[in-house]
């Protein structure tokens, strides 16, 4: 299980921060004491809990964007925004419980749904959804139905915006031959002097090189449809009620941009099918498991199979592949840059990271044959 909390902060300077924070939202009651939620590779994310007037303990999320990944944090409020209230209203035109299905932005002081503090940190509130958690890794088919089901949904709740309205706030985010060619000039330049210990990653992202634009080409000749998708279809972005494990929310919204849903899908199974977590060192214990990928594909196709067409469910099982090969490839340039991106825990974090992705690939790839049948069959069905 994951978004592991640290433990209860309820005095000291980290306490007075957050709730200071907090303070400049429309937050009931007396500051109680926070936590800080360790997950994420890119945002900082606190929980606030505070005391009502009736005596209750409400939970609210407090999480600053990062700035240097998102350049213009307030696109992505703007697109966040975008899409809850659209999720929120077909809800409510379909009369289900609104609180369940998406995150809601709290006002702050000064009429915006974020604030901007005086170190520059632009920080919004969400509510937190009660009664819920997450998983890092897969542990039964069931999930993986969830999963691919709660992004199905997600996708399908969103089909009906313009793509046009949405900002792309992280330009080229999935488009991977830029990754690679991002990925060869950090290998070149070789600024933090590691480009010897990846002779052998490099050889093997190289030998993929002929696919890395397949899904791309499509795109740009009009044979993939350009959608409004999540972009970041971890599995733990999505909440699961504690007691049921049924899908409840999708969270992290601040990759919603233009993109392709086979990409969503391809992150899907990235995370959702393999039982490992993405830093696993024992490689031995990093496969693509077939039974977690054809309920990740039910699940999938049964909230989204009405809007897909024919060229992406085709494409769900390559899709996996290209997908696992990019973030590979983009956890080795980190390690090459020095570590600037993603959150690392030790200097050959990045590493490890990547060596774990490309024997995914790889396990991807030895199995797609296998993958591809079973789609067809379910298309078919
Ligand atoms: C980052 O911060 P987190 O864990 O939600 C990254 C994703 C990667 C992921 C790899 C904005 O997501 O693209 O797939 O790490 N988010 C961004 O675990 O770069
Ligand atoms: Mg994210």
């Amino acid at each position: 299980m994951t978004k592991t909390a640290s433990p209860r902060i309820s005095e000291g300077p980290l306490a007075a921060r957050i709730a200071k924070i907090g303070d400049q939202f429309a937050i009931e009651g007396e500051f109680l004491y926070g936590e800080e939620l360790c997950s994420g590779h890119i945002n900082t994310t606190y929980r606030a809990c505070y005391r009502t007037d009736e005596n209750h303990e409400e939970r609210y999320i407090l999480q600053r964007i990062n700035e240097k990944v998102f350049k213009c944090p307030k696109d992505v409020m703007r697109n966040v925004e975008k899409v809850t209230r659209h999720i929120m209203w077909k809800v409510i035109r379909r009369r289900k419980d609104a609180a369940g299905q998406t995150l809601s932005l709290y006002p702050a002081r000064g009429g915006r749904t974020y604030i901007t503090l005086e170190d520059g940190g632009v920080w919004r509130c969400y509510n937190n959804i009660e009664g819920t958690h997450t998983y890092d890794v897969v542990e039964n088919t069931r999930q993986a139905y969830q999963i691919g089901h709660a992004f199905g949904s997600f996708q399908n709740l969103i089909s009906d915006m313009n793509p046009a309205d949405i900002v792309e706030t992280i330009p080229n985010f999935h488009n991977t031959p830029k990754r690679y060619e991002a990925l060869e000039a950090a290998f070149a330049g070789d600024p933090a002097g590691r480009a010897a210990s990846c002779e052998s990653e490099m050889a093997l992202v190289r030998s993929w090189v002929p696919e890395l634009r397949n899904l791309i080409a499509l795109q740009e000749e009009g044979l993939l449809p350009t959608r409004i998708t999540h972009n970041d279809t971890k599995i733990n972005n999505v909440m699961l009620d504690a007691d049921t494990d049924q899908s409840v929310c999708v969270i992290d919204l601040d990759t919603v941009m233009p993109g392709l849903a086979l990409y969503d899908f391809g992150d899907m199974v990235r995370t959702a099918t393999c039982t490992a977590e993405e830093d696993e060192e024992d490689l031995s214990l990093v496969e693509m498991q077939m039974p977690f990928f054809e309920s990740l594909a039910e699940g999938y196709l049964d909230a989204a199979g009405d809007f897909l067409t024919k060229a992406e469910i085709d494409l769900l099982p390559f899709s996996g592949k290209l997908i696992t090969i990019e973030i590979g490839m983009r956890f080795l340039t980190d390690y090459l840059l020095g570590d600037s991106y993603f959150k690392v825990s030790r200097p050959d974090h990045n590493l490890v990271r990547a060596r774990n992705q490309f024997h995914l690939a790889q396990s991807i790839e030895r199995q797609l044959p296998k993958m591809e049948a079973f789609v067809s069959r379910l298309r078919v069905r």
